[in-house]
């Protein structure tokens, strides 16, 4: 899954691809030349800090891409059900939800009836005040039986089971001991038995790992050492900014598991 972000401040691309809709789409098209399966479309950042945008900023940051991605798969990250709406209209595929139907309690009816694939996302708190001090017991079982709750409403509300996948949230209220703890128990979600996305990709816990205490993104190199231990573990679907190279990495470490 390539990482297409339509917004001025997300943390690693922030900017890149705002108000420029036609290098955006053509970005898009590169990802899926270069080995993408889909291409997430985001207007909202979720970077730790970041401020909420309104519907009306939203669409019209996704929209203009949308519109030029006919024939393209497609997945929009969005917590809001109008835009899902309009994205489904446009063709997209999927939706990936970073608040897994908890923030908008139409969402979950779009979903249902349009018959697209689902991401449900981890996140404890929210996104301007997640990173301050998040505490777990037991993250892996934590996040799991978080997973299980939303897997459950959502089946509830009529979106197909076989139609969902599931992600652990890496960074989204963790620290970077609960981002290892929980690739390295990925098995223990896995269990749900549904497929299973991560989106570690240039994250800042990579920059903390390499000693940089206040790093807020991580480099290519630690991203694709992570995606492939994410790999080892059960992960079997990856949201990454650098398509070409992550293909690549997992392509190998894929042959070497088969
Ligand atoms: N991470 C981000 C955004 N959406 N969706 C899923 N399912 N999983 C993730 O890990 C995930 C996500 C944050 O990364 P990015 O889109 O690069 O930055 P920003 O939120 O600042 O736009």
């Amino acid at each position: 899954m390539g990482i297409l972000n339509v917004t001025p401040d997300s943390f690693s691309d922030g900017g890149v691809h705002f108000d420029a809709p036609a290098a955006a789409a053509a970005s898009a098209r590169a990802m899926i030349e270069a080995g993408a399966a889909i291409v997430d479309v985001g207007g909202e950042s979720t970077r730790p800090g970041a401020d909420g945008v309104s519907l009306d900023e939203e669409l019209r940051r996704v929209v203009p891409v949308l519109e030029r991605l006919e024939g393209v798969p497609v997945s929009i990250d969005t917590a809001k059900a109008e835009v899902a709406r309009r994205a489904l209209a446009l063709g997209v595929e999927m939706v990936n939800d970073v608040t897994a139907l908890r923030r908008d309690p139409e969402l979950a009816g779009v979903v249902a009836d349009s018959g697209a694939y689902l991401c449900l996302m981890h996140m404890l708190g929210e996104p301007g005040t997640m990173q301050r001090n998040p505490v777990y017991e037991d993250v892996a079982g934590e996040v799991t039986a978080f997973l299980e709750e939303r897997l459950g409403a959502a089946v509830a509300a009529g979106v197909p089971e076989e139609r969902i996948c599931l992600d652990p949230g890496i960074g989204f209220g963790k620290t970077v001991e609960h981002n290892l703890e929980l690739l390295r128990r990925l098995e223990v979600v896995a269990r749900l038995g549904r497929p299973l996305l991560v989106g570690v990709s240039r994250k800042s816990s990579l920059g903390r790992l390499l000693g940089d205490a206040t790093a807020t993104r991580g480099t290519l190199a630690a991203s694709l050492g992570a995606a492939g231990a994410a790999f080892a573990h059960g992960a079997t679907i990856f949201r990454v900014h650098d398509v070409r190279e992550h293909v690549e990495a997992l392509t190998v470490a894929a042959a070497v598991e088969a």
